[in-house]
């Protein structure tokens, strides 16, 4: 019941400072209102996809480097790679992507990072992300995940359930499914009857994501090959604990 009252708070909300903004936004915005994401291509340009990539293989064997490592090493992670090579925020215009989200959320966005994820296919991976889940239950929460090499289906690309950040579908999984509207982690059998919405991205080197991470969402378990990513992570106000202590100064 809790979850149902917070969900309607989230949406009147959202309503009212839609009403004081006056206009429908850029088609951007709107594609992620309706949808949850949308893919922008030829982003990033090529060259400055293939200096980001020796950036981040860099960063990962220097050990100095923060690198995260999933526990199969399928998913490698530097947390924060802008503040070791901040030509990073020069090359994908952080500041232009933070304020795209500030107009999509309607909000001030006061912290961020960026992560750099490279994937390699291992048997049983889980891909991207540990598997389908919603990185919050009610807030809208938005990110933009740049391809730094060319995404087909088997490279593990970011897959999303059309509209499932909207209540009305949460609605739906409440009553098809009995899933609570505060589960933020689905097993596959759990979301069968949302599957057919899957969105798969496969893009070219240098497209860029942006999402609305409350829907359901996740990284393709990878079954050839390697994906190159980069990943803004953005808040209302300051950068959690659990991946503060990622980040670089950290270490
Ligand atoms: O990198 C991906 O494809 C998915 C990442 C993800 O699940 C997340 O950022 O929460």
């Amino acid at each position: 019941m809790m979850g149902f009252f917070k969900e309607i708070f989230v949406l009147i909300s959202r309503s009212l400072r839609k009403l004081f903004k006056r206009t429908n936004g850029s088609t951007l915005e709107q594609n992620v209102e309706k949808d949850g994401f949308l893919v922008v291509d030829n982003y990033v340009s090529v060259d400055d996809c293939n200096l980001i990539r020796e950036l981040i293989d860099e960063a990962v064997n220097n050990e100095k480097s923060n690198v995260w490592r999933s526990n199969d090493g399928s998913d490698v992670r530097v947390h924060g790679i802008n503040d070791i090579y901040p030509v990073i925020d020069e090359k994908i215009k952080t500041q232009e992507l933070l304020a795209v989200g500030e107009k999509i959320l309607n909000k001030k966005l006061k912290s961020y990072f960026i992560m750099a994820g490279k994937l390699s296919y291992v048997k049983g991976n889980l891909g991207s992300g540990g598997g389908w889940h919603r990185d919050s239950a009610f807030k809208d929460q938005y990110k933009v995940i740049i391809y730094l090499s060319n995404v087909e289906v088997c490279n593990g690309p970011f897959q999303y359930i059309k509209g499932s950040h909207r209540f009305i579908q949460k609605l739906g999984l409440l009553v098809k499914s009995k899933l609570p509207l505060s589960r933020t982690r689905f097993s596959e059998p759990e979301l069968e009857s949302s599957l057919d919405k899957t969105a798969t991205l496969c893009a070219n080197k240098g497209s860029a994501i942006f999402v609305n991470t409350k829907g359901i969402h996740r990284g393709k378990p990878i079954s050839e090959g390697f994906r190159y990513a980069l990943t803004l992570y953005c808040w209302e106000g300051v950068i959690p604990n659990h991946l503060g202590e990622l980040l670089q100064n950290e270490k």
